[in-house]
């Protein structure tokens, strides 16, 4: 079956991808030289706003990238128009329609009763945007329309955004609604683009063309509607040109100065992996199985 795609995607560019024939709420395709990934939000009725299956998937689909040896660029978007009103989105956001006192609702017309207990107020949004954040290839936020509320906070969580000069709108609806993401949406938003502007976009909510984000530092690029998914493709391809180690050290260099320890951890783990391919680091392994006082007398200490 092939899904329904945006008016802007390009099907000569892109497949989709075995083993996720089932999705309802994204789309999920490789290009064709299988280098890049495009996830797609895909619910435009509703300003592309995302309910918990909504969150599974993404989760599934980023994920199902990240641990492809082949992509070095996700490209996270939403599709459109609207067949409501011909309104785009990137993404609005939690779907307000289910949200409750308890959380989100899981399936839609689940009681508050009715509840997993287990999975209410489960606020997985938040483990995509960890996945965004710590997976070592370059997500980029291609905002075809609205990103509002929890979407905003997607798009700052990405490594990159390029936005439509026509229809690429941005507010911070948190405060509006009773929401407050607390996390990368707000205070690393601010390290992005100063506190000044951050806590008006957040206190004030109100709505920012694609040109005054990219003055403020929030978005890289403002492009035409009809090349917005073209650009996002040749970034993507540019990017791939370069060494993948590179580009997944910068990364969580990038990130660890935010990130604490969990930042460090992460980067520490690559510099050990990097180390695990040394003559030294072999050395020092032999000697244990060998039984045998190591010999580190090929290794200087440099300086
Ligand atoms: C996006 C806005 C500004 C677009 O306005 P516009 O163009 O005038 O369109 P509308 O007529 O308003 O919308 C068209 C149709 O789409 C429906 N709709 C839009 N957004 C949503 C939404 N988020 N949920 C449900 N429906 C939505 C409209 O109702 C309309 O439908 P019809 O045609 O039937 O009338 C504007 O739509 C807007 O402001 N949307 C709401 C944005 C918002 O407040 N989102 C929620 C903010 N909070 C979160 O996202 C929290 C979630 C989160 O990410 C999070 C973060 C940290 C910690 C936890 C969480 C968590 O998961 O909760």
């Amino acid at each position: 079956m092939t899904a329904p795609v945006s008016e802007i995607f390009d099907a000569s560019e892109w497949s989709e991808v075995a083993g996720f024939e089932a999705l309802s709420d994204i789309t999920y395709h490789h290009s064709t030289d299988g280098r890049v990934a495009r996830v797609a939000v895909n619910r435009p009725e509703v300003r592309n706003a995302f309910r918990p299956r909504t969150v599974d998937e993404l989760y599934a689909a980023l994920e199902d990238a990240r641990i492809n040896p082949r992509i070095g660029v996700v490209l996270l978007t939403g599709n459109g128009p609207s067949p409501k009103d011909g309104g785009w989105a990137f993404c609005s956001g939690g779907d307000q329609r289910i949200r409750g006192r308890d959380g989100y609702k899981y399936a839609e017309g689940e009681t508050a009763s009715g509840i997993d207990a287990a999975r209410s107020g489960r606020l997985h949004i938040l483990e995509v945007q960890r996945l965004i954040r710590f997976m070592p290839k370059v997500v980029i936020a291609v905002v075809p329309g609205w990103a509002a509320g929890g979407g905003h906070s997607l798009h700052v969580v990405c490594d990159l955004t390029i936005a439509s000069e026509e229809h690429g709108k941005f507010k911070q609806t948190d405060a509006d609604v009773g929401s407050f993401d607390a996390g990368y949406g707000s205070a690393y938003f601010a390290r992005q683009i100063g506190q000044k502007n951050a806590r008006e976009v957040f206190f004030l909510a109100r709505e920012y063309s694609a040109q005054r984000a990219y003055e403020m530092g929030a978005v890289n690029a403002v492009v035409p509607h009809a090349e917005l998914e073209v650009v996002a493709l040749e970034w993507a391809r540019e990017i791939l040109t370069k060494s993948p180690t590179a580009i997944r050290m910068l990364k969580f260099a990038f990130n660890a100065v935010d990130d604490g320890l969990v930042g460090q951890q992460v980067f520490a783990g690559e510099a050990t992996r990097l180390a695990y391919g040394t003559d030294e680091a072999v050395e020092g392994r032999d000697s244990f199985l060998e039984k045998r006082e190591p010999d580190w007398s090929p290794y200087p200490w440099q300086f």
